[in-house]
């Protein structure tokens, strides 16, 4: 694998599920893959889960790993093709990707969306330079659009708590939020469920459509009610609209996620990426509860990041 950006980049979505649950299972069988190898961790956007799992993954497979929050200890980076840099940034990412990838053997980086242009936004300008100036694999950490490390995760933990003999009902559902958050988890989730073995529901007030090109394998709806119905997984994500980019259209009063909604639900598993936003998101209750399935998407965030980077080593 010589990079992790979308689900696009996995050629098969079940061994790859499979590798993460034998690591889960064996976390140091591979501790010589990574020995004398060198993982970079570029962060131009906070993080708690990514940074310490992901660390903990190359760890977990002998690898030496540096970390570096770009956006307060690097200097400003310039991205403009031709540009004359007599303004405010110091240096341009094409050498500072290269100068990376010397050091480096494996890149991740992550870099949220700005939410002001769709376009530009939507062409992972940033993402792409670093791929093709970098010069090694290079693993998303989140960026513009998608979370897929995440989302490996998410898929894993579905994988391990599913019902046997029928497909799972997985509904994802929008949940109201204090200010404007990215699509990437949302898009990203749509994405790869869409490519795994169950019913995929999505639903959100109006105005709030994701990018057809993540719910192809989706139902859509704005009634939320309908969509929990005898759902086997609920999860729960606040994202900024899409169509009127970056915008937050409603409070979202209703839109919360709580026992009484539960009580729809094939007595569902309640997931959320993490950080969430109590009782705004979701109910205290829910959150403390037998229901849910918060931390064991953390623990799995791991096993998903060893599962890619042992791949990417492999490939070496
Ligand atoms: C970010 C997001 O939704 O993209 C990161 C989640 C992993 N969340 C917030 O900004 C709260
Ligand atoms: N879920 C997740 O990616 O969390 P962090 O933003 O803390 O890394």
């Amino acid at each position: 694998m010589k990079k992790f950006t979308s689900v696009q980049d996995v050629a098969n979505l079940q061994e790859l599920v499979n590798e993460a649950l034998h690591l889960k299972q064996n976390p140091y069988k591979y501790k010589h893959l990574g020995e004398n190898k060198t993982l970079g961790l570029i962060f131009l956007n906070p993080s708690l889960r990514t940074r310490l799992s992901t660390q903990k993954a190359a760890l977990n497979l002998g690898m030496n790993v540096m970390v570096m929050n770009l956006d307060k200890e690097g200097w400003a980076l310039e991205t403009q093709e031709g540009a004359i840099m007599n303004g405010n940034t110091v240096e341009h990412i094409k050498e500072a990707a290269a100068v990376m990838g010397e050091y480096c053997d494996i890149l991740g980086i992550r870099s949220f969306p700005k939410l002001q242009n769709r376009d530009e936004d939507y062409s992972e300008q940033l993402l792409q330079q670093f791929i093709q100036y970098a010069g090694i694999p290079i693993v998303s950490l989140e960026s513009a659009t998608r979370h897929p490390l995440q989302s490996l995760a998410d898929l894993v933990t579905i994988t391990e708590q599913k019902p046997t003999g029928r497909k799972p009902k997985v509904v994802l559902t929008w949940a109201p939020h204090v200010k404007a958050i990215p699509q990437c988890v949302a898009n990203s989730f749509a994405e790869w469920m869409g490519q795994a073995d169950m019913e995929l529901v999505i639903t959100h007030p109006e105005g709030y459509d994701l990018a057809d090109e993540f719910t192809q394998n989706a139902t859509v709806t704005t009634n939320q009610d309908e969509a929990l119905k005898d759902a086997d997984f609920v999860y729960i994500k606040n994202w900024s609209s899409y169509n009127d980019y970056g915008k937050v259209l409603t409070d979202g009063e209703g839109w919360m996620m709580t026992n009484e909604k539960l009580a729809l639900t094939n007595k569902a598993k309640v997931m959320h990426c993490l950080p969430v936003r109590r009782n705004v998101e979701l109910s205290d209750e829910i959150l403390d509860g037998q229901n849910s399935l918060v931390l064991q998407q953390a623990n799995n965030r791991t096993y998903a990041a060893q599962a890619v980077l042992k791949r990417m080593l492999e490939a070496l």
